[in-house]
């Protein structure tokens, strides 16, 4: 049997019957009249670009149709669909590839039964809640865009608006970017007290599981009627409808496989909020990044919408800022690889900005961008990723000073004004400057000597 797939969507099936056997020719296939020979192929007008497909496991058969096209078509593209063919079996061709049926086939049908699992958990979610008033979509305290995003998808799984399923979280959304995504999207997240609970016909735990509610969470914390989740599984609470996936990097994942095992079109708005809390609780599909993730990030990424993700990403800087911006970067100077900017007293978010701007001087390995909020100076450090982990020399300046921490390329400390003089004396700029370079230069250093 052997098909000629033409370019111009005309395709053509033709079956070629071997002398052995008696089956009819299949339905929707053409016999190739005159049997195999280049002569019957030669009929067909093979066209320059035209593809041929060879479905056989009979390995002499299979040369000899090799040999026929080539006759006719010396370069011709040859695709050899056999389970038990190998590569000795086939012909030394420039190109010709081959493929088993069994693994196309499997491929695909594993990820259709993936879906229909989906499915049926989406649907048992559907039912338990059909005909209860009000749905509480419980989020962590200072909820961040992966369980955001997760809330938001299932509110518009279940067809609610915000008044029979709001968001709800015992601490508000703080870091500016999740307030930007909650701003960008038209999410709100309503703060509640535990005692509230009980306003509530059911309960829904989205990216978080009771025990983060303390050693002996409330009671009804303890009886939810779903938790969907990707954190370790946790013991002490009983759920009707669990579903918790340690080897996804993000809740966002689970929810865009419901969206899609339910063919529910995902809008741009929904798409980007998800599309983010997988960018943010995988770090950018860096660490704990699942395959599945990556798939769920590359459906998305088709409907999200690039203009709101930078909204989201980079919220409109404030005027003072920019001015503040302007005043630091008058005097930069990058010594050592090290740029750090001090910008004085600014709004928190400005100074992650500033940071990712400030890498980009010409010699710098790392960034440092510090401002004043409240009581405290906020400093964001970045790095070009090959040198010692951000995450380790943020705490390392930080130590008997403050807090800090991060990731390999990415970090941030916090020191109060208070323990600054302490240390130091005056907390101007300068000797702000100054004492972050020192500190920075040491904690780099350090590593360099234990190798
Ligand atoms: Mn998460």
């Amino acid at each position: 049997m052997w098909s000629r797939i033409g370019t111009d969507e005309s395709e053509e099936l033709n079956w070629v019957p071997r002398e052995d056997e008696a089956r009819a020719r299949p339905p929707g296939f053409k016999i190739l009249q005159g049997g195999l020979d280049e002569e019957a192929i030669a009929k067909l007008e093979p066209a320059p670009d035209d593809e041929f497909a060879l479905a056989s496991d009979d390995g002499p058969w299979t040369r000899l149709a090799v040999r026929e096209i080539q006759k006719v078509d010396e370069d011709a593209s040859i695709l050899v669909l056999s389970d038990s063919l190998t590569e000795d079996d086939l012909p030394d061709h420039p190109t010709l590839r081959r493929t088993g049926w069994k693994t196309l086939i499997r491929d695909d049908i594993d990820e259709e039964f993936d879906h229909l699992a989906n499915l049926h958990r989406v649907v048992k979610i559907r039912e338990l809640l059909a005909d209860r008033e009000k749905v509480g979509i419980l989020l962590q305290p200072d909820p961040d865009p992966d369980g955001i995003a997760s809330a938001y998808a299932l509110r518009y799984l279940l067809g609610r608006k915000r008044t029979t399923a709001p968001l709800i979280s015992f601490g508000e959304v703080q870091r500016p970017e999740n307030q930007a995504l909650c701003h960008a999207i038209g999410i709100e997240v309503r703060v509640i007290t535990p005692e509230e609970l009980s306003d509530f016909d059911a309960l829904v735990l989205v990216d978080v599981q009771p025990n983060v509610f303390g050693e002996d969470p409330p009671e009804r914390l303890k009886q939810p009627d779903v938790v969907i989740d990707h954190h370790p599984e946790r013991t002490g609470y009983s759920a009707t409808i669990k579903d918790i996936r340690v080897s996804y990097g993000a809740t966002a994942s689970i929810f865009t496989e419901y969206l899609r095992a339910t063919n529910t079109e995902i809008n741009a708005k929904l798409a980007t909020a998800l599309l983010y809390g997988i960018k943010s609780d995988t770090q950018y599909l860096g660490r704990q990044t699942s395959n599945r993730d990556m798939l769920s990030f590359s459906y998305l990424h088709a409907s999200h919408s690039p203009a709101l993700l930078r909204r989201i990403e980079r919220p409109a800087l404030p005027h003072d800022g920019l001015k503040a911006l302007g005043r630091a970067l008058a005097s930069v100077d990058v010594r050592d690889g090290i740029n750090i900017l001090v910008l004085g007293r600014v709004r928190e978010d400005v100074i992650p900005q500033v940071a990712d701007m400030a890498l980009q001087a010409e010699g710098a390995e790392w960034s440092i961008a510090v401002g004043t909020v409240g009581r405290d100076l906020v400093f964001s450090v970045r790095n070009v990723g090959y040198v010692r982990a951000a995450g380790e020399v943020v705490r390392a300046v930080v130590d008997g000073l403050g807090v800090g921490g991060g990731h390999r390329s990415m970090a941030k400390g916090i020191i109060p004004l208070k323990a600054f003089r302490k240390v130091y004396g005056r907390a101007n700029k300068a000797q702000i400057k100054s004492a972050l370079y020192d500190a920075f230069v040491r904690a780099i250093h350090d590593d360099r000597e234990e190798g």
